[in-house]
């Protein structure tokens, strides 16, 4: 099979570190790159499938009526690296129109990242397939080789909003450094809109959503040597208005102390984690966020209901 492998996964290390300096923060924190175990993997594959949660199934609608113009605007015969490689049927309706050389998708959950690759793989044997697992909010490297030009990259499923607006930012200058001048990158942002419609993608009747959130308190009590019940806290998720991003929290149920790699933290009732910001934008406000981080853009598309934004940029020229 035409698929090879590169691993720079961050070291359990790492992820102790980063979870016990968020856990030592005044209003404690978690990244929600560390939701994204085999469990968490599968958790948000269902979440993709929930009648509420909106932007998965309008970003495919996207895909599948204009890919044809994404695939012009990306140019075949490229190297197309997709970061953070979530939902298979969207590369599937992006691969089968723009038919690249090179395919190279990276994304931090090993054993996903694995059998997604090895299926496409399967099902595209003209694309040479080099899957790569990495925790892209850092800097990372790529099995990328000299003559791997041009390239185009994909983020979809609005993961820019997972980021800080300064780190989406810093985020965006290191891919336009991978693309190089001229390059582009085809990248999925979730739009603002109504609160209802907000809090139901993120507050499912089944509860999936909370299962995902708190997943990560069963993952750190894997990894982490963790004592954390995860029945003793509870999923909350909110619109706030000011920042324009949905906030996932675990809440405490009560007074608590849990320990986490031998380090002690106590919870008072009602104090919370917090999971993931998933940012919100108008198309203006992410043109802005895009030009700051050296990127023009070329076009947008969007749905009829404006709930989601697909957006072609390309890189300067410096
Ligand atoms: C991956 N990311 C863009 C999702 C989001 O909507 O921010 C993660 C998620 N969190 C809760 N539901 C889905």
């Amino acid at each position: 099979m035409n698929v090879s492998f590169f691993d720079d996964h961050p070291e359990p290390a790492d992820i102790r570190a980063e979870v016990l300096a968020g856990l030592t923060q005044p209003e404690k924190r978690i990244p929600p790159k560390f939701f994204y175990d085999e469990q968490g993997s599968r958790l948000f594959d269902a979440i993709c499938e929930l009648p509420e949660y909106y932007p998965t199934r309008t970003e495919i609608g996207l895909l599948r009526q204009y890919g044809a113009e994404m695939a012009e605007l990306l140019g075949h015969d490229v190297v197309l690296i997709e970061l953070g490689s979530g939902s298979s049927l969207k590369i599937r309706t992006l691969l089968a129109a723009l038919r690249p050389r090179v395919y190279i998708p990276v994304d931090i959950s090993r054993e996903h990242l694995l059998r997604s690759a090895e299926g496409l793989a399967a099902a595209f044997p003209d694309i040479e397939v080099r899957a790569a697992c990495a925790d892209y909010s850092r800097p990372f490297s790529l099995p990328l080789q000299a003559d791997d030009q041009p390239r185009a990259a994909f983020f979809p499923g609005s993961s820019v909003g997972n980021f800080e607006p300064p780190d989406a930012e810093a985020f965006l200058h290191r891919v336009g450094t991978l693309l190089g001048p001229g390059g582009h990158l085809l990248i999925g942002v979730d739009l603002r809109k109504s609160e209802d419609l907000l809090h139901a993608a993120y507050n499912d009747a089944q509860g999936i959503t909370a299962a995902f959130n708190l997943n990560l308190l069963t993952r750190i009590n894997r990894e982490l040597e963790g004592t954390f019940d995860p029945a003793a806290f509870h999923h909350s998720a909110f619109f706030n208005p000011h920042d324009s991003r949905m906030e996932m929290h675990l809440v405490s149920n009560a007074p608590q102390q849990v320990l986490v790699a031998g380090e002690t933290f106590r919870f008072s009732e009602g104090e919370s984690i917090h999971t993931e910001c998933s940012y919100k934008y108008s198309v203006k406000d992410f043109h802005a966020l895009a030009e700051r981080a050296g990127f023009k853009p070329v076009r947008v598309w969007t749905d009829d209901q404006q709930l989601f934004s697909v957006h072609g940029l390309r890189r300067g020229d410096d």
